[in-house]
Formats: structure tokens, C-alpha cells, sequence
């Protein structure tokens, strides 16, 4: 058993609820249960625990071997039961690469995906089901086979020699970047002119024009058209990149763009990739929207894993959590942190943490106690390997059940280009459902205490210094008129924590659920916590 929440007295009659009415008589108390007795408490609002789909790699309904709309759609169920109630789709459009982050047509589900009407579908669907959807908006960048671009370069190869191009004449050689200079090393050439053109990422995909009004006034009517959809919230790409020189840019177009977005619906989210420093994060949130990705907290090196795998202390941990709150509050009091362990850049938390299961469900664990909208990459919920530093590897199909592509089960066929030879060393979602001890049961039941207690993810954070050393971290989390306290132990030994203290802010509050990477329950006596290893226990 992994343990959550009620507890089960042993060796005296109890209804559980009160610590320190036994204290004299010595009873041990055993902590443990299952998601399943946990009551949800689910509110409304723009915290929400966020699953990100790489669309192409998740669930195939028609055979073709690629994910798609309908596909997604018929895993909902899967997701809402993991704990999920916000969804975001890595690019949807139509573009002609597999990863789709190079739009030919802003308005144009890609025909591999599904139509504009199962996009229309899903969003009904996740509706019917509290799920909010959002989807990745690539505008600082699009294909070099828009039509946009391709008009312009056209014009621009019917010039004279030494001819200015005329923006009255043709309005999208405006919508980019053109120089007859190269620049500088992210310049690429138009071919069949002396002209070059701005492409930061890739040649084939030129960025856009942002301070041209005419672009701002297309990338609104994208906006309208897919919140018209049902489209809940925008995650913004390449958020820093939209004017490489020039950051205060970028805040005042988020500013403005979110600000247009919740003309259209009040209610809309926002959630930028700002891909740097919690200072230079710190300063986009300024911007009002939101939430920026929390890269800090992210990667193989980033503050969650670290404390995963014990090479950094939960005290740490829980230092870097509250300075988040107090550096990104201060730029925005309304900020939703957005953090992650990983995404569809970056090497899976598997290879971070060799496979060590213990390690993974102490990092999701941690993950799912922070403050804010957490976002879980498909496939971490199950233990998914990536391989090396190709893309491709990093966004393998997802294992339903461990077959093969074509056996009409959803499952995908990996990116064209990925490692055939990448083994997983757990199983699927289908053997891992049935096992209490499977990291997906692990993130269940870390997921229902989330939605149990609301202001885990809303409430303002306290550290309890006096309980707090090392690898054992206590802090405590008020929301409106609720709080709950959270006692960590990361290290690799079993930790006693005396919460009696009046000084302590937690004394008389009672374990309610907890969280193990490995053993099975937490013995309490009256006001004092035998906590094993890697594990978290919550209070009220
Ligand atoms: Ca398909
Ligand atoms: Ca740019």
C-alpha cells in the first residue's frame, strides 16, 4: 500500500480525528489509506493541475499511427481520473513539420490532428468534465511556407536591384524581419534575392513582426477565433524571443495580448515559456498575466529534481518555494506559479533519476505540493524514458498497454527520426493501474490530496523554521479561513519531527494524508511524526 490520507488506529478504538486527546497512553497510530477516501474540493478557478499533451504521440483513433483530437478526447476519462482538470496541447495548427511549432494557418486544425470540428468536440468534451483546455500559440515565429511569408518573398524577388520594398504594395514584407544585411547569425537568406530574413530558431521558421500593428491585429483575430472554440487559455512559446533586444517589449505585448484575450472571456489563462532565471521570470511577470513556467524549479538540474534524488535539501527546497512566492508576488500579487518537472525539451525526470522509482515519486511528489498550477508531461505519470538529446526522443508514443502501433489500441508511432531501440523499464498505464505501488498510482493519490485541500495550491506559504533542518522540512499554507501544514523528509533515513511545540504554529494539527516513495505508513504518537523516507506528510 502507498499511503494516503485517513488513519487507522492501532491498539486503541479511534475515530481518527484526535491526536491528542490519547496523549499519556501511549498509542501508535498508523497512517495509511487510499486515494479513493479522499473528498475533492474542486474550485473553479485558474489553479488547476495542468497535463501536457504532445499531440502526436498520445492517442491515435484512426490508424494512422500519429495522435490526434479524437484520440485525446477518448482518454479524458484517464486524465480526469489521474487528477487532472486542465489540459494543454502542444501546437494543433497546421504546419508541416511532426511537431507543428511552424503554422502554415493559424485558423486550421492540421489534418493529422482532425478537423476544426473535433477540436471544437474536445473542447465540449473536457467541458462536460471541469477540464479547461489550452493550446500553444506560436506566433513569434511561423512556417516559412505561410502564405504570409511566401507572398512576401515573392515581392521581394521582383524588386530592382537595389529596390525599397513598398509595404502599401505588399503588407507582409512588413510581417517579418527583412534585411539586405545579414544581420547577424540568426538571419537566413530568401533565396533568389539579396535579401535575408530573420529565423531564430530554424530557417524554416522566420520570425514574425511584432511591433507591426497589422500582425498584432491578425494575432487577435486568431485569439477570438480559437476562444470562440472553447479554447480556455493560451501557453505562449518562445515568450522572449518575441523581441530579442528589447524584453520590455515582450511584457507590454503579453500585457496587451492576455488583456484583449479576457475582453473575450474574463476567465481566460495564460502561460508563458520565459525559458531563464526566476529574476528575469520575475520581471515578465509584470506583465500581469498569469503564470510564467517555473524553469527554475525544472530539468535535470532544476530545484525538484535535486531534491528528488536528496542532492538537495528539503530545507532548500522549501526556501527556493517560498522566494517564488515572494519574488514573483511582488511583481504580480494575482501570479499563478506554472511548475514542471519537465517538458517536451528536456530529457525525461527518468533519465535525470536512472529509473530510481523512489527518487521519481519524491520528485512528483514535491512537484504536487507547490504552490500554483502544476503542469505533469504526458508520460511522467508512468515513468517514461527519453533517450540522448534528439527531440524526438524526448516525445516517444505514449504505453497504453504495451503493444505496438496498429493494433487499433491508440497507441502511436514514435517522431519520425526517434531511437527505435528506447526500452521502457515500467510498464503501461494499463499494468501500473493495477498496482497500489506503481508510480501512477503515486501520482493518483498526490493528485487527490491536491484536490482535497484547495489551499495547497492557493494558500501563502510559511516555512516552520524551528522543525525545519536538512532533508526534514515542515511549512505551513493558509488560503480564506483554511490551512494545512506539510512535513517533508527527502533524505534517505527515517525522521522524527516533535510538532508539540506552541512555538511551532502546527501543534495539535493531525496527519491527514501521506504520501511514501517506498514504505508503507507513518507511525505517530501523540504530537510526534515517525516519518520514513522520502515522504510527505500533510497536516490539518
Ligand atoms: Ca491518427
Ligand atoms: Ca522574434
Amino acid at each position: 500500500m502507498i499511503a494516503t490520507c485517513l488513519f487507522t488506529a492501532c491498539g486503541y478504538p479511534s475515530s481518527g480525528s484526535d491526536i491528542t486527546e490519547t496523549a499519556g497512553s501511549d498509542p501508535v497510530e498508523s497512517v495509511s489509506s487510499s486515494a479513493e477516501l479522499l473528498t475533492p474540493d474542486i474550485i473553479d478557478d485558474n489553479y488547476r493541475n495542468y497535463y501536457e499533451i504532445f499531440v502526436g504521440s498520445y492517442c491515435d483513433s484512426d490508424g494512422d499511427g500519429i495522435g490526434d483530437l479524437r484520440g485525446i478526447e477518448s482518454k479524458l476519462d484517464y486524465i480526469s481520473d489521474l487528477g487532472c482538470n486542465g489540459i494543454w496541447l502542444t501546437p494543433v495548427m497546421a504546419a508541416p513539420s511532426y511537431h507543428k511549432y511552424d503554422t502554415t494557418d493559424y485558423y486550421m486544425i492540421d489534418p493529422a490532428f482532425g478537423t476544426n470540428d473535433d477540436f471544437k468536440a474536445l473542447t465540449d468534451a473536457c467541458h462536460e468534465r471541469g477540464i479547461r483546455l489550452i493550446i500553444d500559440l506560436v506566433i513569434n515565429h511561423s512556417s516559412n511556407e505561410h502564405p504570409w511569408f511566401k507572398e512576401a518573398c515573392d515581392y521581394l524577388r521582383t524588386l530592382p536591384e537595389g529596390g525599397e520594398p513598398d509595404p502599401g504594395v505588399c503588407p507582409t514584407v512588413d510581417y517579418y524581419h527583412f534585411s539586405r544585411e545579414k544581420l547577424n547569425a540568426s538571419y537566413s537568406e530568401v533565396s533568389g534575392s539579396d535579401w535575408y530574413y530573420e529565423a531564430v530558431f530554424y530557417y524554416t521558421q522566420p520570425d514574425l513582426n511584432l511591433h507591426n500593428e497589422a500582425v498584432v491585429d491578425e494575432l487577435e483575430n486568431v485569439a477570438a477565433y480559437w476562444i470562440d472554440m472553447g479554447c480556455d487559455g493560451f501557453r505562449m512559446d518562445a515568450a522572449m524571443h518575441y523581441d530579442d533586444e528589447v524584453s520590455s517589449y515582450n511584457i507590454d505585448f503579453l500585457h496587451d495580448y492576455y488583456e484583449y484575450c479576457r475582453t473575450l472571456n474574463p476567465d481566460f489563462y495564460m502561460v508563458s515559456e520565459v525559458w531563464a532565471s526566476e529574476k528575469t521570470i520575475a520581471d515578465y511577470y509584470a506583465s500581469g498575466t498569469p503564470s510564467f513556467f517555473n524553469f527554475d524549479a525544472a530539468d535535470a538540474e532544476g530545484k525538484l529534481i535535486r531534491a528528488g534524488r536528496g542532492k538537495l535539501a528539503a530545507e532548500r527546497f522549501v526556501e527556493a518555494c517560498a522566494d517564488y512566492e515572494k519574488t514573483y508576488g511582488a511583481a504580480n500579487p494575482d501570479f499563478i506559479d506554472a511548475p514542471f518537472i519537465t517538458n517536451h525539451d528536456m530529457g525525461r525526470v527518468a533519465n535525470a533519476l536512472q529509473s530510481k522509482s523512489a527518487d521519481m515519486k519524491m520528485t512528483a511528489g514535491l512537484l504536487l505540493s507547490m504552490s500554483g498550477s502544476p503542469f505533469i508531461y504526458y508520460g511522467e505519470e508512468i515513468g517514461m524514458k527519453s533517450k540522448g538529446n534528439a527531440d524526438e526522443n524526448k516525445r516517444l508514443h505514449m504505453n497504453w498497454d504495451g503493444s505496438g502501433y496498429g493494433d487499433g489500441s491508440g497507441v502511436c508511432k514514435d517522431p519520425q527520426g526517434a531511437d527505435a531501440d528506447v526500452e521502457q523499464k515500467f510498464p503501461s498505464v494499463a499494468e501500473q493501474e493495477k498496482d497500489p505501488a506503481s508510480i501512477l498510482s503515486y501520482y493518483k493519490e498526490a493528485l487527490a490530496i491536491r484536490n482535497a485541500y484547495p489551499e495547497i495550491a492557493r494558500g501563502h506559504m510559511e516555512i516552520v523554521d524551528e522543525l525545519t533542518d536538512g532533508h526534514v522540512a515542515v511549512i505551513t499554507k493558509t488560503w480564506n479561513d483554511r490551512r494545512i501544514a506539510i512535513v517533508y523528509n527527502t533524505g534517505e533515513e527515517s525522521a522524527t519531527v516533535d510538532i508539540s511545540g506552541e512555538g511551532t504554529g502546527v501543534k495539535g494539527m493531525k496527519p491527514v494524508a501521506v504520501l511514501c516513495a517506498e514504505t508503507e505508513t507513518v507511525m505517530t504518537q501523540p504530537e510526534m511524526l515517525e516519518i520514513p523516507p522520502k515522504t510527505i506528510v500533510y497536516l490539518k
